[in-house]
């Protein structure tokens, strides 16, 4: 299948890049390379150093597998390279991955909220015309995320809701009520490919996507420098992988608030499973389907109660603070999301056990004198009061 991943640079898009060329698909990737803008931006940096991109397609074609075809550029602003791709390399299915990816980012000012939302949205606007104009055929696998539907106090359904009024019956998206203009982009993208999909005949898969763990994937282990970026600053950290690198670096486990923060997770390995399946098993012409795409529900609190149980039986003094809550979130709440859809394609979940715990302590130790404590203290704040 020949399969064009958009974002190719970042921390999902480059494993997924390698799985597909792996398995003997036709892969290309796109990147403008502006997640290494932001950190050079915002003065972070991955723990591990990560090559260029056009290192790192060069080391995987010198491998001997599928060789991996790169194309470097803006989809949100230059769409003409958008349709130069697509009229050139006819992707039978798209792989979406091309966002501002942080709820601090988006929060941090008006410039901020303003670009990640343009990207965002003017990036996928762009790729469902090149969809239209010439691939009508290819699925689209968008990702999405869980933060879309916030935390309501009723179950949460895979995208759609069937729901009765005064006595009549309709099948309508699910109610959103996200918590950053990050967040709320994504929103915005599942809207306007809903319409695409209703209006054009396109078909997509949302993948609303939980808190990725974990940079340890089948192909990320072939070589040093196909790893992929583990951030653990205030800004493109996500929380575990931030607890872990405090953990190894003495810093008290920065939980927010009172930690009843509850949301779906899943480990690196299962984004990749889970784009698999999605890929291999495409939605019906004009279908929009939505999957929730977590494995495990975890408290900010247990995270860290976990990885204070595996730091200090590893040697460790872990030390729990809790550090009001940059972030206006609820602090206790109802959740219980359904995710069974993946599962019953084959997802195959890893667990969040004590020893995948360890053994991420166990990486971020060896570069322990690499941790910066400067950027690791959360300054974006939700409210200016
Ligand atoms: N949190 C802490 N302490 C920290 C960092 C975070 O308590 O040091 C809390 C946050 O307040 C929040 C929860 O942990 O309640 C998750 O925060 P996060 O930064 O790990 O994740 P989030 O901002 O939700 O965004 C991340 C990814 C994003 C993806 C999303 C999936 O950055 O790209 O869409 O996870 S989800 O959370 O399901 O929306």
């Amino acid at each position: 299948m020949k399969i064009l991943i958009l974002g190719g640079d970042g921390y999902l898009g480059w494993p997924t890049a390698m799985h597909f060329a792996r398995r003997g698909h036709d892969v290309a990737v796109v990147d403008n390379l502006s997640k290494r803008f932001w950190e050079a931006e915002l003065g972070v940096a991955p723990l591990f150093h990560i090559p260029t991109l056009q290192r790192r397609i060069r080391l995987w074609n010198e491998s001997g597998e599928k060789p991996i075809a790169c194309f470097v550029g803006d989809i949100a602003q230059n769409h003409r390279l958008v349709y130069g791709i697509f009229e050139k390399f006819r992707p039978e299915t798209v792989i979406h991955y091309a966002e501002q990816p942080s709820a601090p980012y988006s929060m941090y000012t008006r410039q901020h909220a303003v670009h990640t939302q343009t990207n965002n949205i003017a990036g996928t606007l762009n790729t469902l015309f090149a969809l239209r104009r010439y691939t009508p055929d290819a699925p689209l696998v968008k990702i999405g995320t869980m933060g879309e539907y916030g935390t309501p106090n009723i179950d949460i359904e895979e995208g759609w809701l069937d729901i009765e009024h005064r006595g009549r019956k309709d099948r309508v998206l699910y109610p959103k009520r996200p918590g950053s203009f990050y967040h709320l982009s994504k929103v915005h993208d599942s809207h306007n490919i809903e319409f695409a999909c209703r209006v054009w005949g396109l078909r997509s898969t949302d993948l609303n996507q939980g808190v990725v763990y974990g940079i340890e994937t089948d192909e990320t282990e072939m070589h040093p420098e196909f790893l992929t970026s583990f951030h653990y600053d205030q800004v493109f950290g996500t929380v575990l992988n931030r607890f872990v690198t405090q953990a190894v670096a003495g810093i008290p486990l920065t939980v927010y608030g009172s930690g009843g923060q509850t949301r779906g997770f899943l480990n690196i390995r299962d984004t990749i499973q889970c784009v698999n399946l999605a890929v291999l098993n495409p939605p019906k012409d004009g279908e929009f389907r939505v999957f929730n795409q977590f494995t495990e529900m975890f408290s900010v609190l247990d995270l860290a109660k976990a990885v204070k149980r595996v730091g200090d039986a590893n040697g460790l003094r872990v030390t729990i603070t809790n550090h009001p809550n940059p972030r206006v979130e609820a602090e206790q709440h109802y959740y219980n999301a359904k995710n069974t859809s993946l599962v019953s394609l084959g997802l195959k979940p890893h667990p969040l056990t004590d020893d995948v715990i360890a053994s991420k302590i166990r990486r971020v130790m060896t570069a322990r004198e690499h941790i910066d404590p400067a950027i690791v203290h959360p300054t974006i704040k939700w409210r200016h009061t």
